[in-house]
């Protein structure tokens, strides 16, 4: 059984402590309080809403006039980050809706149906994930919002603290908020299909490696869009399995090493497409080898702990069914 306290001082720890690793991840820090946030969370642990004032307040700043989030104060907007922001105002429960938000998603999508992370124009299925996941997030947040008897308004994009029902996450995004906010989801989900190669596994572009990371990506978008229909879930479900190393832990792609943090992406994807044909205990186990004497957890046995990690093993762990930890959501990590 998990040790939770240990986890909580780990976590406690590295928010104090300002290494490398914190000034390392300054442009990122709106992701790295996604794991610590998030890990709580999942651990049930109330330090999270000791952190919540600050948390917010980063968010809040980190929203940039052109309606995206920027991975700190002060930088440019990421699909990435605007995703991140996103999950933390989910996390607690502050719903958030805003038109000109939806624009800057909607305006990162080129014309092949990919999305970009900015206006860099950089391309991965890692954003159509982000893209399509964000919008999934507001359509719930939205009608929330309004369940809660709050009026929309141009004026404000942050709303009172309400429920948001975390069952309707694994539901596909609502066919009105598509047409109403002009969304060409059959573009989406076209330039996914093009992704998928024959080996069963999804790359980051059309025609590059089938990765398991790329396939929890476009799994995810193809069950918000409720297009796995499209996809031959037997071959991605082989692909999978085939990740599994001796040690029970899972690697990315051929002929690579194990980390952890395939635990999650491999297994959130298998559970999605409806196959969990990995060893679990198997998997347990090696997610186990690489917890830190001291809380956290590494890529793989022996190495340094990290938040990264931490979060992605607790979440396994709590797909996995491990006891006294929050339910998680595979396709939002939630
Ligand atoms: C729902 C939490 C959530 C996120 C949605 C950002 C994102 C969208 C997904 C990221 C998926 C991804 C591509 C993860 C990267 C995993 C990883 C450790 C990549 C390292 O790549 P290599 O090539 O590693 O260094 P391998 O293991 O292939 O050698």
């Amino acid at each position: 059984m998990l040790d939770k306290k240990k986890h909580i001082q780990y976590i406690k720890d590295a928010i104090e402590t300002k290494d490398l690793a914190y000034y390392s991840t300054e442009q990122s820090r709106i992701f790295t309080i996604y794991w610590t946030a998030n890990s709580l969370k999942i651990l049930k642990d109330d330090f999270l809403f000791e952190i919540k004032q600050s948390v917010i307040e980063l968010v809040k700043s980190s929203l940039n006039k052109d309606g995206g989030f920027g991975g700190n104060i002060g930088l440019g907007s990421t699909i990435l980050s605007t995703f991140h922001a996103l999950q933390l105002l989910w996390i607690y429960g502050i719903p958030f809706y805003s038109k000109n938000t939806i624009n800057f998603i909607l305006n990162l999508q080129s014309d092949d149906g990919s999305f970009e992370n900015d206006e860099w124009g950089e391309k991965d299925t890692r954003f159509d994930c982000c893209a399509v996941l964000s919008l999934h997030l507001i359509s719930i947040m939205k009608d929330a919002i309004s369940r809660s008897g709050n009026v929309l308004s141009e004026e404000v994009s942050f709303y009172p603290e309400c429920e948001l029902n975390e069952n309707l996450l694994s539901k596909p995004i609502s066919e009105e908020f598509i047409k109403e906010i002009g969304f060409d989801k059959t573009k989406s989900i076209m330039h996914i299909l093009n992704c998928y190669n024959l080996d069963g596994g999804f790359g980051q572009i059309i025609g590059s490696e089938s990765h398991a990371a790329q396939i929890f990506c476009c799994v995810s978008v193809l069950r918000v869009l409720d297009a796995l229909v499209c996809v031959d879930v037997e071959r991605i479900n082989d692909f999978l399995v085939y990740r599994q190393c001796p040690n029970g832990g899972l690697n990315g792609r051929l002929e690579k090493k194990e980390d952890v943090c395939y635990s999650f992406w491999a297994l959130a994807a298998l559970i999605m497409i409806g196959s969990e044909g990995i060893d679990k205990e198997a998997l347990k186990a090696f997610i186990y080898s690489c917890e830190g004497e001291n809380g956290g957890f590494s890529d793989r046995s022996g190495n340094e702990p990290d938040l990264y990690h931490l979060m992605f093993s607790i979440a396994s762990l709590g797909l996995l069914g491990e006891e006294g930890l929050k339910e998680v959501d595979p396709g939002f990590c939630l």
